[in-house]
C-alpha cells in the first residue's frame, strides 16, 4: 500500500477530503467487493458537485460528481477518497474523464492498489493537472475500505460485534437472551450487516437466541449475507430461524462428529452443511473454518457472538475489528461474560489466558446511539 502517514494536507484540503470520504460511505452494502468512494468538486470554497460510487458496476464517484457539476467543472478542484482509476472496467476511466473535463487540481485519499485501475494520478499529472495524494494514511484508508485492502487468501476480513452490559456481560444468566441495546443500536447493527458477505454465530448463540441473521435495516444489501451457524457436533435444530426460506443462504459449519441424519435434516430445510476440520478437543478449528469460508468465496465475515467463539477468534488473532455495543446496565455476577477466560487445557498444562488486549485501540470516536455506546476498535499493526 501507500504510506503509514498520508502526504501533508492543508486544513482546507483535509476538510474537503474528509467530506469526500464521508459521502463515499453512502455506498455501504451496495458496492462491495468494490471500494467505497466519494468525490467533491470545488470552485473557490463552493462545492459545485458531489457524488459517490452508489452501485456495483455503476458509475464511479468522480463521474457522478462531474455530471452534477456540469459546466462549472472547468478549472475546478476535485477531492476524491480513492485515486481516480485509469482503467476501462465496467465503466470508462475516471482519469480520462477528469482530464477531458478540464479540472485544475486533484486531491485523492488512498492509492488504488489495483494493477489495472491504479496509476491514475500519474496520468493526471502527465496531462498537466496538479495532483496531491495519498492524503489518507494507510490506517485511515484501511479503516474506510477494509475488505478492498484485505489482500489475504487464507481467511476473510473478520469483524466481531458484541452487545454487552457495562460490566461486560452478554446476558443475565446462561441459557437466556437478555435484550440489552435499544432501537438506534439495532438499526446500526442492521446497517453494518448489509456490507458483509457472511454473518456468523456460535452454537450457543444459535441455540439460545435463535437469530435470523437477516438484514432488516435502512440499507437493502446488493448481496444478502450468508447466514452461518457454527455447530461442531450437530445440536442445532433444522427449524433454526437462520435456515428458514430454504434458499441455500443459511449455512451450518460442522465437523466429522455430526450425525448424518442431522445433516440430512438441515439439507432438507434448504440449509447448506459445510464440514471443516476439528481440533483434538472436538471443537471447530477456526483457522480451518475461516480458510474454508474464504474458499467458498466469502471476503468478509461479521461474527455476532457469542463470547466463547469471540474469545477464540480474538485469541487466534483473526479479528480485524471489534464492535462493542455497550448498554448502560449492570447484569452482575451470574451473567454470561462477553470475554470468558478459557478453562485450563485438559491436562492442565496450559494456564488460562484472557484476550491479549494490549494492541487494541479505538479507530474512531465512540458514538452514542440512543443510550448505548458504540465503540469500534482495531489491533495496531
Ligand atoms: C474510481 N472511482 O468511484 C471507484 C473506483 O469494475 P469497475 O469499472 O467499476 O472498476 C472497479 C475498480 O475501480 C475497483 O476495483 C477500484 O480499483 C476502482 N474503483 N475508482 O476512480 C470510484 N469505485
Ligand atoms: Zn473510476
Amino acid at each position: 500500500m501507500g504510506r503509514a502517514t498520508g502526504v501533508p494536507l492543508s486544513a482546507r484540503d483535509r476538510s474537503f477530503l474528509d467530506r469526500a470520504v464521508a459521502i463515499g460511505r453512502k455506498g455501504w452494502g451496495r458496492v462491495h467487493p468494490n471500494p467505497l468512494v466519494g468525490c467533491v468538486i470545488v470552485r473557490g470554497d463552493e462545492v459545485v458537485g458531489e457524488g459517490w460510487h452508489a452501485e456495483f458496476g455503476g458509475p464511479h464517484a468522480e463521474v457522478v460528481a462531474l455530471r452534477r457539476a456540469g459546466k462549472r467543472v472547468r478549472g475546478a478542484e476535485v477531492f476524491v477518497s480513492l485515486e481516480p482509476c485509469r482503467h476501462v472496467g465496467k465503466t470508462p476511466a475516471c482519469s480520462g474523464a477528469l482530464i477531458r473535463a478540464g479540472v485544475l487540481r486533484v486531491v485523492y485519499g488512498a492509492r488504488d492498489p489495483g494493477e489495472k485501475s491504479g496509476g491514475g494520478s500519474e496520468e493526471l499529472e502527465a496531462a498537466g493537472i496538479a495532483v496531491l495524494g495519498p492524503g489518507l494514511s494507510d490506517r485511515e484508508a484501511r479503516w474506510e475500505n477494509p475488505f478492498f485492502f484485505h489482500e489475504r487468501e487464507d481467511r476473510p476480513w473478520v469483524a466481531l460485534k458484541l452487545a454487552m452490559s457495562l460490566d461486560g456481560f452478554l446476558s443475565d444468566r446462561a441459557g437466556v437472551r437478555t435484550p440489552l441495546t435499544g432501537e438506534e443500536a439495532t438499526t446500526e447493527v442492521h446497517h453494518l450487516r448489509a456490507g458483509f458477505e457472511g454473518i456468523l454465530v456460535g452454537t450457543r448463540t444459535a441455540l439460545v437466541d435463535d437469530p435470523r441473521l437477516t438484514v432488516r435495516g435502512p440499507v437493502e444489501p446488493r448481496m444478502r449475507p450468508r447466514r452461518i451457524l457454527l455447530d461442531a457436533r450437530g445440536r442445532i435444530g433444522s427449524d433454526a430461524r437462520a435456515l428458514s426460506w430454504g434458499n441455500g443462504e443459511g449455512w451450518v459449519v460442522t465437523t466429522a462428529a455430526s450425525p448424518a441424519v442431522w445433516r440430512e435434516g438441515i439439507q432438507e430445510r434448504g440449509g447448506r452443511v459445510i464440514e471443516v476440520p476439528a481440533r483434538p478437543d472436538g471443537r471447530v478449528d477456526v483457522d480451518g473454518m475461516l480458510l474454508r469460508l474464504r474458499e467458498e468465496g466469502l471476503a468478509s465475515i461479521l461474527c455476532e457472538g457469542g463470547g466463547e467463539l469471540g474469545v477464540e477468534l480474538l485469541r487466534r488473532g483473526v479479528v480485524d475489528r471489534l464492535y462493542l455495543v455497550i448498554a448502560p446496565r449492570l447484569l452482575g455476577g451470574n451473567g454470561v461474560p462477553a470475554f470468558p477466560v478459557p478453562a485450563a487445557g485438559a491436562a492442565g498444562k496450559e494456564a488460562p489466558r484472557g484476550v491479549p488486549w494490549d494492541r487494541w485501540r479505538p479507530g474512531e470516536a465512540p458514538r452514542l446511539l440512543g443510550s448505548d455506546l458504540w465503540v469500534a476498535l482495531e489491533p495496531e499493526a
